[in-house]
């Protein structure tokens, strides 16, 4: 059994992903981190980043001790390892799911994360940071659609990179992209949209949507952290 701490947001949706592709038996620990749940000192001691998504593994390879991961990336990649799932064996095929599992990671998820907070949520519009932006997500696009002009998913099998990926394509409208600028992209998105792991894992996440995610408060939350708002909880890693 997975424990996943878990709001579904586009890193929490990558998690929820793959464990219903593989089957794997899960169960949801709720972090609103719109209320300020990343900062418990129970949720810091696994996920010392302040950050969701984490697992908790209660039955790990090694027959040892609950084993806790934290970054969508490093989770995806532990639960491909334990499943045998979605990553290949064979070096070469290995290291492009790897290439663009961390291209998500370094470049489309904080890219366009930074597209949504400027474009969306920042409380004065400053045009030059959002056409930054929404170019550079835009160049990512174009980046995508070239590799998927020739292949099916990102590394040819469908992987924990298209898992990584396709949750941060879903907001394409947010972003000011046009999928119709990306036929590649397009019929990827949709063949992923259609799978039934893909529909059973948004549906997890819309249970836990009940509320709007951003008001005064969680503003204050979200985007007023520094390093004492780390600090201030005293959370240490057991
Ligand atoms: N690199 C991290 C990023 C995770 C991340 O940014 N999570 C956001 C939601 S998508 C979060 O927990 N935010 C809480 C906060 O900003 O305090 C990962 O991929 O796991």
């Amino acid at each position: 059994m997975i424990e996943l701490h878990y709001w579904p947001t586009p890193n929490g949706h990558k998690i929820t992903m793959i464990l219903e592709e593989t089957a794997t038996p899960y169960q949801i620990v709720p972090v609103n981190i719109a209320k300020g749940e990343q900062f418990k000192p129970e949720f810091l001691a696994i996920a010392p980043n302040n950050r969701m998504p984490a697992i908790v593994d209660r039955a790990p390879a090694d027959g040892g001790a609950p084993l806790s991961v934290f970054e969508s990336g490093a989770i995806l990649l532990y639960l491909a390892d334990k499943t045998g799932r979605f990553l290949p064996k064979a070096v070469r095929d290995r290291v492009v799911v790897t290439e663009w599992l961390f291209w998500q990671m370094g470049g489309l998820g904080p890219m366009a994360g930074q597209n949504h907070h400027f474009s969306r949520y920042a409380p004065e519009k400053i045009p030059y940071a959002i056409d930054r932006y929404v170019r550079e997500t835009n160049r990512l696009y174009g980046v995508l659609n070239k590799q998927l002009a020739a292949r099916e998913f990102v590394a040819g099998e469908y992987s924990i990179a298209d898992m990584a990926i396709y949750p941060w394509i879903v907001p394409h409208e947010a972003q000011s992209q046009n999928l119709d600028d990306f036929p590649h992209v397009k019929r990827w998105f949709e063949a992923i949209g259609a799978r039934p792991a893909t529909v059973a894992a948004y549906a997890r996440g819309a249970a836990l949507q009940s509320a709007p995610d951003v008001t005064e408060e969680s503003r204050r939350i979200l985007f007023g952290q520094t390093a004492q708002s780390v600090e201030a909880t005293g959370a240490h890693r057991s």
